[in-house]
């Protein structure tokens, strides 16, 4: 009988994904092992497959520490975490599953502004602590519908929550590399400044890269200004984080909608002390149908790599 491929696990799978994997192959826990060094050191030469996360990635140490590593397969649309280059070096594949999670990345991005932007987060606690019986009224919030959106980043995921914001009537903007002709509805205003300056909403919707890194910065986040919101609901490192800081802290900017940190799931502090923010835990794609889509796409392509097949979602 022929033995099972050796996977190296990066993290955390639910029972629905962790037993048809256990089933295919042979799972090395690697978040389970309290000296993750000498876990890579002991398992390392038999690893011909790694499965991650899309937050958790695939670092150059790990790649290196596995020699006959043939595939990445990464349960996430994306492989910012994972170190290409060294996977180019050695003709190692990647794949994402991309698709599967779109639509609930953009419901949940709208869902935070909408959330954020009515303060439904404080009316709840409004209802339930009492203070409707006593103080009266709820305090007024701020519209949504009618108002300008910028989508910084029309990939799968931005054009999404685009075509959502439409049924809002909002006046949609939005930055990508270059104009995209199913967006010929929607203003096209490449630069990060300019594009927030055009926006009291904008959503932070694009792939994280070395070249997105801070794209949005002071000088983008001080023109979205003291009415506008903040949305991210792609990687924290597209976002100045310490810029972002000060301008929630001293009013420069109205308000942020954030499911990504850095160091997450610690987070800065200075987040938690602000009423301006509202806060979630990476959870775009969290639902059960989503999730159980994504783990069995990671399969697929762990499957067909091993079975000699083309790759349903490559990366490289
Ligand atoms: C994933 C994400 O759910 O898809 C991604 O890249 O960040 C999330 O949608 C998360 O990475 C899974 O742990």
């Amino acid at each position: 009988m022929m033995s099972k491929p050796e996977i190296l696990q990066v993290g955390f799978y639910p029972e629905w994904d962790q037993v048809p994997l256990d089933a295919a192959f042979t799972m090395h826990r690697y978040f389970e092992a309290a000296d993750k060094p000498a876990f890579l050191a002991e398992v390392g030469a038999q690893i011909t497959g790694i499965a991650t996360r899309g937050e958790l990635g695939a670092n150059r140490a790990m790649i290196e520490a596995c020699p006959n590593l043939k595939i990445i397969s990464v349960y996430g649309v994306g492989y910012d975490s994972v170190d290409l280059a060294a996977c180019r070096e050695r003709g190692i594949r990647v794949t994402n599953t991309p698709d599967v999670l779109t639509e609930d990345v953009a419901d949940l991005g709208v869902a935070m502004m909408l959330a954020q932007s009515r303060g439904m987060i404080g009316a709840s606690a409004w209802v339930r602590d009492g203070s409707w019986a006593a103080k009266g009224l709820y305090p007024l919030q701020h519209r949504v519908w009618g108002r300008r959106a910028g989508v910084l980043g029309l990939g799968r995921i931005g054009l999404a929550v685009a075509k959502r914001l439409e049924g809002f009537g909002m006046q949609i903007s939005y930055s990508a590399r270059a104009a995209k002709p199913e967006a010929s509805n929607w203003a096209f205003v490449p630069d990060p400044v300019a594009l927030a300056q055009a926006s009291d909403f904008l959503f932070v919707t694009l792939a994280a890269s070395a070249e997105t890194r801070h794209i949005v910065n002071g000088a983008v986040i001080a023109a979205l200004g003291p009415a506008g919101m903040l949305i991210n609901i792609s990687r924290a490192a597209n976002i100045d984080e310490e810029a972002l800081l000060r301008a929630l802290e001293s009013g420069g900017l109205g308000a942020a909608a954030l499911d990504v940190f850095e160091g997450e799931p610690a987070l800065n502090p200075r987040f938690v002390a602000l009423d301006n923010v509202l806060l979630q835990p990476h959870h775009g794609s969290g639902t059960y149908e989503t999730r159980k889509a994504m783990g069995s796409l990671l399969r697929e392509n762990l499957l067909a790599h091993f079975a000699g097949q083309p790759l349903p979602t490559a990366v490289l």
